[in-house]
């Protein structure tokens, strides 16, 4: 995987909208924002055939800060209104922009269906393990002794795992970033819309608000030690037993990504409407 190298690439700025991000000043998705205009860019695509769709939450606001098409939606169902959108317009690149409470609580099942469905598109998620927006309740990636007024003493509950869920579940290109490396990140994100079928990009994102105990990151994540398998086991036990902070593209699939029945549908609905008639 080669870094972005923006000196030869086109110009990020000509993918950020005119809207000036309301984020907390050092929030992680600054960062996240300037690694997608990054993406695009050297990627060369038009920002009228990329779509950015989230859902609810301070992550799911980066469709507003860039000026592709975006679907800013309800929490949580970013996924289904992704796959009706690539299904019926195959041609657009389609990114969806997620954070961990959106994606993997509210909108955990549209995960495990999007990851097994294949559908060529990318999946973002902005984890920062904890509801940033509604004010600091743990998610499901939240560590159970995170001791707050909202969580007094921690959950005390095991927390999510992402890339283990989604590579489980058939996802065909698993990635983890840190937002403190935009360069990276843009690169990983390049390499997630080229791959075919249904990409997940875990992004380490801290919120700074709630969570200032993040802002160490920085010094914990490094590169994965090794290149990306193509075999779900390798990529399992690798993903099993790194420290969560391992950074790069981990597991490159080669599913072959859903493609709907093209054609007449054999069943004329006029008959199965008569068929359902009372
Ligand atoms: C159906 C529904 N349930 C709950 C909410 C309230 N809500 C809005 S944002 C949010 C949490 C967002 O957290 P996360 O997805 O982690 O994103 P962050 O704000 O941390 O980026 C919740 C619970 C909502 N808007 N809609
Ligand atoms: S509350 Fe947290 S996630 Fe939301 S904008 Fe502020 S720092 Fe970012």
């Amino acid at each position: 995987m080669s870094i972005v190298d923006m000196r030869v690439a086109g110009k990020p700025g000509d993918y950020k909208s005119n809207i000036k991000p309301i984020w907390c000043p050092g929030c992680g998705d600054y960062h996240v924002l300037m690694s997608f205009t990054r993406a695009f860019a050297e990627l060369g695509l038009p920002p009228e055939q990329i779509v950015v769709v989230s859902g609810i939450g301070c992550s799911s606001r980066i469709p507003a800060y860039t000026n592709c098409y975006g679907f800013h939606g309800v929490h949580g169902r970013s996924l289904a209104v992704a796959a009706g959108l690539k299904l019926s317009r195959p041609d657009l690149t389609v990114v969806v922009a997620s954070g961990d409470g959106d994606g993997y609580s509210i909108g955990g099942n549209h995960f495990l269906h999007a990851c097994r469905r294949n559908i060529d598109m990318t999946y973002v998620v902005m984890d920062n393990r904890v509801y940033g927006m509604t004010k600091g309740q743990p998610s499901p990636t939240t560590e159970p002794d995170f001791d707050t007024a909202l969580s007094p003493g921690g959950t005390g509950l095991r927390p999510f795992h992402p890339l283990v869920i989604a590579l489980a579940s058939g996802a065909n290109f698993i990635a983890r970033c840190f937002s403190g490396e935009p360069n990276e990140t843009a690169s990983v994100l390049v390499e997630a819309i080229k791959h075919p079928g249904f990409s997940f990009v875990e992004i380490l994102s801290p919120c700074v608000t709630f969570r200032p105990d993040e802002v160490e990151w920085k010094s914990r994540v490094h590169p994965a030690p090794v290149a990306p398998t193509n075999d779900p086991g390798k990529a399992a036990r690798r993903i099993m037993t790194d420290d969560g902070f391992n950074i790069g593209i981990l597991y490159r699939g080669d599913r072959k990504p859903y493609q709907p029945a093209i054609g007449q549908p054999s069943v004329d609905p006029a008959e199965l409407e008569k068929e359902f008639e009372l």
